[in-house]
Order: structure tokens, then sequence, then C-alpha cells
């Protein structure tokens, strides 16, 4: 049956599609219904995970999958963490988003840029289910100085994974897929959807 992919950002929905390829699961992002983005006023990812996944629910009668993810630098306290898809405003590209991180750090010595991917992602039955499925997705790495690599999305030209010795906008979509917050989060639904 049909699961809504409460995202509008094209980024996540190709990695999505990407990382769903050959599964039984027919995943279908939320623009395909016309749902509103909601507000993500949530201060936790998992908040906010369960705020969208909720309001794509709600819209479509349907199950609903959300994934709510950002950076945390350590340098920065954790920063922008659950703010990451707004850091330099609302309405920011990723683009200001990674200017202002590479700003926020230009003092930060090598051995102090460290940070991390995370994802939190659910799966809801349906807009009121008391019980939604929660995963989650971390994937270390550090902070480059300068942009490098052209794939995916958001942070990844300036997010440096030290076992592949590049950007994570230097992999391959496939080899992201498999090491990242994401491609993680979404193995460990898959399980648990298998066994329920
Ligand atoms: P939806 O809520 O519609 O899914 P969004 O972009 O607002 O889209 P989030 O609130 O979860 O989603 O923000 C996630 C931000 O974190 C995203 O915009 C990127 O800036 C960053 N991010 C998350 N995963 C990333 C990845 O795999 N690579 C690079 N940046 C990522």
């Amino acid at each position: 049956h049909k699961i809504i992919l409460a995202s509008s950002n094209t980024g996540k929905v190709r990695e999505f599609n990407e990382l769903l390829e050959g599964s039984n699961l027919e995943v279908v992002p939320q623009s395909v219904y016309g749902v509103p983005d909601i507000e993500e006023t949530g201060l936790t990812f998992v908040e906010n995970a369960i705020l969208k996944a909720r309001n794509a629910a709600q819209h479509t009668g349907l199950p609903a999958i959300a994934d709510d993810s950002g950076l945390e630098v350590d340098a920065l306290d954790g920063a922008p963490g659950i703010y990451s898809a707004r850091y330099a405003g609302e309405g920011a590209s990723d683009e200001d988003n990674l200017l202002k991180l590479l700003d926020a750090l230009k003092n930060t010595p090598d051995n102090e840029r460290g940070a991390r991917f995370q994802c939190l992602m659910v799966y809801m039955r349906h807009a009121a289910d008391p019980t939604p499925r929660i995963v989650q997705g971390t994937w270390e790495g550090t902070i480059l100085h300068t942009p490098r690599g052209d794939n995916g999305f958001g942070y990844d030209p300036v997010f440096y994974i030290p076992e592949q010795s590049c950007s994570s906008a230097e992999l391959a979509p496939e080899v992201k897929n498999r090491l990242s917050h994401r491609g993680q989060a979404l193995q460990q639904l898959i399980t648990l959807l298998r066994a329920t």
C-alpha cells in the first residue's frame, strides 16, 4: 500500500527514492497530494518529525513517513541542529546556510571541527497513531574550511568523512545512501515495518 513521504525537500525525496528502489514500499512525496508544509514548532528532531508525519497523514488519510534531520556541530554546542534548514534565516538557500556555517567556524582549528548528521525518522499508520515507529541514524564527520563536491544537497559539500577521505558531496549517491544518517534510519525502518 501507499505511504506518504512528508517532505518538501527535493534532495531528501531523491535519496528516499534511491534507497527504496527495489523494495516493496510505495512511498509518494506529499507534494503529489498537495499537502501544505506545516510549521516545525518542535524543539527536538523527533517532535518535528511527528508533526510532519501527522500533518501528511491527516491530509491524505494514508500512513506517512517523515524525516527530521540536521547537522550538529560540536564547536557550536550542537547548532544548527533542528534549525539546519533555516540557519541563515527563514527561506535561506543551502548555499547561504553553508556559508554562514563556514563563517561561524572560521577561527575553529581542525581538531575542534567535529560534527554529525542526525536523522530522526518516524512512521505513523494514521494521524492519531499513538505509537509512531521511531528510528534514528547518525553520521560522524568534520567540517571542512571550503566546500568540495557537487553531489547531495544541504551541508554535504562541507561535511568531511575521514573514513572516505572526501566530503559527502564527493561520494557517489549509492555510497552516501549506504553510510548516511538517512540511509541508516531508513534501513532500520524497513526492518521494523517488515517485522510488524
Ligand atoms: P522537509 O521538512 O520538508 O523534509 P527540510 O529541508 O525543512 O525539508 P529539515 O527540517 O529536516 O527538512 O531540515 C534538514 C536540513 O538539514 C536540510 O535542509 C539540510 O540543510 C540539512 N541536512 C539534512 N540531511 C542532510 C544531508 O543528507 N546532507 C546535507 N544536509 C542535510
